[in-house]
């Protein structure tokens, strides 16, 4: 199949990340060519082949995504701070667990917490993927929680970080990402962002680009800077606020232009959200699938590509002066329930 062929080339190029120079650019096509390619699909395919992001209303139900929502504040309020999510004055840094770069929580074994898993495993959520990908033998990624307070006082809200979740030399379709919404996102709520129709013009524009230098070392994150952003605005493109509620999905082509956006002054939202992005297991190299396996039993975490990208990391939470965070954990506060279909998704079990 196509996906064997093309993965290891990536993983050769993603090997010489600390050589950028010498890794020669090798366009990496499509592993399924297939997958959304046609314009006449029935349901939400149709909005995600056409503008490259869907919504998929109720995925899971209300009752249980509110559970999900309210667990998920259990377990930030569980560091033993004075964090009150009735009170502004204590959003804080001090009283809140370390975060990564895009402010959202991927330690503490937070992954693989049972509500995180839960909301993974729920129907609506694996079957849309399921659905997209035309095969229910899917791998899930460990990505992070987000719950983002509005207008903190401690910290600058985040300007826009315009990005696509695929590398230039990625041609065609190669993972779509998920967010689940467990807070409601109207247009002034912190959420996704994204630039409608633009992973259409992925390859016309990264086509046309004479420096390919920045695209190098290999990886699938790629930042565009004002001028190239300019090239989509030229053509019509712009950024578009996903609205969402409780419980709906939202999917997007990692081709499209898009970024997290903070709540703005307006809103009195704390966002609430899990990503978790499904792709298909015979995407993965064997060697990818041992290394998931790995940092699936040390309760790891991994970036949004389900298949690709797995690295055994050091899973403790590290304070500036590299000592171990006292509050780290080694394992979930509530561990889930270890069924077949979770063993599967998470590649600790073949299909
Ligand atoms: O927070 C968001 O809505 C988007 C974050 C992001 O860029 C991503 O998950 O790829
Ligand atoms: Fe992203």
């Amino acid at each position: 199949m196509a996906a064997t062929q093309t993965f290891p080339q990536a993983i050769n190029l993603m090997n010489k990340q600390e050589d950028a120079s010498s890794a020669k650019i090798e366009l990496i096509p499509a592993p399924m060519p297939h997958i959304l390619s046609k314009g006449d699909y029935q349901d939400f395919r149709a909005e995600l082949y056409e503008n490259g992001f869907a919504v998929i209303k109720g995925a899971i139900p209300l009752d249980r995504a509110e559970k999900y929502c309210e667990k998920a504040h259990d377990w930030l309020r569980s560091f033993g701070t004075d964090l009150d999510f009735d009170n502004p004055d204590t959003w804080v840094s001090e009283n809140l667990p370390h975060a990564n770069q895009i402010r959202t929580y991927a330690d503490y074994c937070v992954n693989h917490e049972k509500f995180m898993w839960d909301a993974r495993l729920e129907p609506g959520v694996v079957d849309a993927f399921a659905k997209v990908w035309e095969t229910d033998e899917l791998l899930v990624s460990f990505d992070s929680l987000n719950i983002t307070f509005p207008n903190r006082k401690d910290i600058p809200r985040r300007k826009a970080w315009e990005h696509i979740d695929q590398s230039p030399m990625r041609r065609g379709l190669h993972c779509v990402q998920g967010i689940i919404a467990l807070s409601p996102s109207g247009p002034d709520d912190g959420g996704l962002v994204v630039y409608p129709k633009s992973h259409k013009f992925n390859d016309e524009f990264f086509g046309s680009q004479s420096d390919k230098k920045s695209w190098l070392p290999f990886k699938d994150i790629y930042m565009l800077p004002q001028t190239e952003l300019d090239w989509f605005t030229a053509r019509g493109m712009g950024p578009h606020k996903v609205c969402a509620e409780p419980g709906d999905l939202i999917l997007w082509d990692s081709r499209v232009i898009h970024y997290g956006s903070e709540p703005t002054e307006k809103s009195n939202q704390t966002r609430t959200a899990i990503y978790a992005a499904y792709t298909p297991a015979s995407m993965a190299t064997p060697e990818q699938l041992a290394l998931k396996k790995q940092v699936f039993e040390k309760y790891g975490g991994t970036t949004h590509w389900p298949h690709s990208h797995i690295a055994v990391r050091n899973p403790h939470v590290m304070l500036p002066d590299g000592t171990r965070d006292p509050r780290d954990r080694d394992q979930p506060l509530e561990i889930p329930e270890f069924s077949d279909r979770l063993l599967k998704l998470a590649g600790a079990k073949s299909y």
